[in-house]
């Protein structure tokens, strides 16, 4: 018989409904009531993407199609989907509730994020831990998968589908920008290694497409007192504009890996209105969704994963 296993896919979550948004920012301020004027410029975001946002579709898609991938693809081990969210229902501690009812003993953990620090990656796996240890049940967690041969490859493959669409003598002016979320400074005086795996995915994905300009960006910064880590990639949109004349440019925000709020936004709208007020031109790749090839190379991290120690 197989052995049964579960899968808990950690993912942030996004407000379901209008009615949700309230509570969903106040559980990211951790406690934290938003202000009126920050829940309508939260509102405003949202309804210009068309009011809510896919990611609760696009979360639930990409675990289910994970789980189908490892199911379909060995046969020693048969793996059982639990979707544990950071900031609504189903809540990290909900999925593992729920294991405990389902007599999962023996789970492998994935958080749908790239490159790891004790803000994101390792608050999610904590909190796992935390509720696993509670019911007796052994989690072993994935830290990061950033480097993934796999998951460079889908970046090479869709940024040069842009690359391509732009004329070969305006090749020379076109930067691409590799981002992620930014971070409050402070996380780096504990040497979180974040700043440094997102420089290396930049490196492997220059390697990989052979475009030498690229430059590092930090984005979605939270609306808070504290320094964030920089360039913004608005920011850094204007001054490359202006210090080294690129005149087109390509986002790849690889810190995510979903059509949501921070990309559709933060990138296909703050990004573009930097773009239209210099005069360069906007290109953002396709986000990884459900990608055969993005949850394969997924499915391969959970399964060395699985296969440790056993
Ligand atoms: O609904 C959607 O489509 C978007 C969901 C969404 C994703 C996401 C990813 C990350 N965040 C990270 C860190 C922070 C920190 C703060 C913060 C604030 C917000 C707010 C919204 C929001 N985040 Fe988020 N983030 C998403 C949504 N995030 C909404 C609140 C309004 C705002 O500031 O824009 C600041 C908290 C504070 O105020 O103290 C820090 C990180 C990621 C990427 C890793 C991951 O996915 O877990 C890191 C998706």
């Amino acid at each position: 018989a197989k052995k049964q296993m579960g899968l808990l896919v950690m993912a942030y979550g996004t407000p379901y409904k209008e009615e949700d948004l309230e509570r969903y920012y106040t559980h990211i301020r951790r406690g934290r009531k938003p202000t009126d004027e920050m829940l309508q410029d939260l509102r405003d975001r949202y309804d210009a993407i068309g009011g809510i946002s896919p990611l609760a579709r696009i979360t639930d898609n990409q675990a289910e199609a994970l789980k189908n991938d490892l199911n379909e693809n060995q046969d020693e081990i048969e793996f059982q989907l639990y979707i544990g969210l950071k900031h609504i229902e189903p809540f990290v501690e909900d999925a593992v509730q729920q294991m405990k009812e389902d007599g999962i003993e023996e789970t492998v953990s994935i958080v749908l994020a790239p490159h790891y620090s004790t803000f994101s990656v390792k608050s999610y796996n904590g909190r796992a831990q935390e509720e696993a240890e509670k019911h007796g049940i052994t989690i072993r967690s994935v830290e990061s998968w950033y480097d993934a041969p796999g998951f460079i490859d889908f970046w090479r493959e869709k940024i040069l589908a842009e690359y391509s669409k732009i004329a070969e003598e305006e090749k020379k002016n076109t930067c691409l920008i590799v981002s992620a979320h930014s971070l409050p400074m402070k996380i780096l005086e504990g040497g979180d290694p974040y700043p440094d795996q997102l420089k290396k995915t930049a490196e492997m994905i220059s390697e990989a497409t052979g475009i030498t300009q690229y430059e590092i960006g930090w984005q979605s910064e939270g609306n808070t007192p504290d320094p964030w880590i920089g360039p913004d990639v608005q920011d850094l949109t204007r001054d490359l504009y202006h210090d080294k004349g690129y005149t087109s440019f390509i986002y790849a925000p690889v810190g995510f890996v979903s059509d949501h709020l921070e990309v559709l936004y933060d990138n296909d709208y703050e990004c573009k209105v930097v773009c239209d007020e210099v005069g360069a031109d906007y290109y953002r790749p396709e986000m990884p969704n459900t990608n055969d090839k993005f949850i394969h190379t997924l499915a391969g991290v959970v399964l060395e994963k699985a296969e440790e120690q056993r």
